[in-house]
């Protein structure tokens, strides 16, 4: 279209376009239709994972359809198992996009189905069941395994994504940020185990704090639902839920970044620089790093571990002393922040929370 001297668009327009204008013209038309074809294929918005027999279901329809009525079908399209009406459009000063909202509560067949609405591509197809999120559930937790520092994973529990062990970090050394008298630059310390951080092969206290109220919480919450997901992960079958299971591996490498003499948390284990796109053990082999002990790091570690002593205490006889080791590192980590803010002035504070 942009090769020769006369385009489509400058045919029909009866006039000569430079070969610039031509590309960014032809760039802008096929940016338009893909944008008109993808709002045409996402018209119906619901949720693709699935709804609950009993509970509340709503899809939002962003295109205009043909008729006021909506369908639902099987997949196939072959029966038609609930119809409805599509309710007002709903203005919102917010967003130019009109919306219309498809309340399909009263279906409570279970299967897998599409929404259809006239004139409109169907919808993804989506789950109505009792355990809609189940499968959701156990990938989510699972995603964490595949997350393990320092240990293979084999391919019974990782299946294709199986792959040898990467960063030992059995010998990290204690960062010129992080020296003390007692633990002065370059001092050896083992930090074994815990989960990479989401983009790098980087181990973060503060990034697995919020990872580990959330999965502690999760099964604070639902200890009936969590008691009895099997993730097949190395300890599946081992009598603790496999939740526990996998916060556990983490939680025993955040106790490494407790020094020990006073308390305070190291805020990462990190080399200099970020490793490349490899696999883990393809990763560099230059050394390993834990840096500056900080307050949010501090703080954070107190909670974590606070929380754990409540949660593992009933599972004493699995994990004797747990419970009690991290009551203690809870306190100690509090202490330590305590005690520096006291000593440190505001700016400082503020510094080593950056
Ligand atoms: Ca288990």
């Amino acid at each position: 279209m942009i090769s020769g001297k006369r385009t489509v668009v400058s045919y029909y327009l009866g006039i000569q376009i430079p070969y610039f204008m031509r590309t960014v013209t032809c760039f802008a038309l096929a940016c338009l239709l893909s944008f008109v074809a993808h709002a045409q294929l996402n018209a119906v918005r619901l949720n693709q994972i699935g709804f609950y027999t009993g509970g509340p279901k709503v899809a939002a329809i962003t295109e205009k359809p043909a008729s006021d009525v909506f369908f639902i079908t099987t997949a196939d399209g072959r029966d038609t198992v609930f119809r409805g009406a599509l309710q007002a459009e709903r203005p919102s000063k917010y967003s130019s996009t009109r919306v219309r909202l498809a309340n399909f509560s009263g279906l409570q067949q279970q299967g897998t189905f599409v929404l259809r609405a006239p004139g409109l591509p169907p919808s993804y197809p989506f789950t109505i069941s009792d355990a809609p999120y189940h499968d959701l559930a156990k990938a989510v937790i699972k995603g964490f395994y595949f997350q393990r520092a320092s240990m293979p994973l084999e391919e019974k529990y990782a299946g294709k994504w199986k792959r040898p062990a990467g960063h030992p970090d059995t010998r990290v050394l204690v960062h010129a940020s992080a020296a003390d008298d007692k633990r002065p630059e370059g001092t050896v310390i083992s930090s074994p185990g815990g989960w990479y951080d989401a983009g790098d092969y980087n181990k973060y206290i503060v990034n697995s704090g919020i990872t580990m109220y959330m999965l502690l919480a999760a099964y604070e919450d639902f200890p009936a639902y969590f008691g009895q997901l099997d993730v097949n992960i190395p300890e599946s079958g081992n009598g603790v839920p496999d939740v526990l299971d996998e916060a556990l591996y983490n939680l025993r490498w955040m106790l490494t970044m407790q020094d020990p003499n006073d308390g305070g948390v190291y805020h990462k284990c990190t080399n200099a620089e970020f490793d490349r796109m490899v696999m883990p053990h393809q990763a560099s082999k230059s050394p390993r790093f834990v840096v500056k002990k900080s307050l949010t790091a501090s703080y954070d570690f107190a909670a974590v571990m606070a929380m754990a002593a409540r949660i593992y205490v009933k599972y004493d006889k699995f994990f004797p002393g747990l419970a009690d080791s991290c009551r203690k590192a809870a306190l100690s980590a509090f202490e330590w922040t305590e005690n520096t803010l006291r000593r440190t002035s505001a700016t400082a504070r503020w510094k080593s929370t950056a």
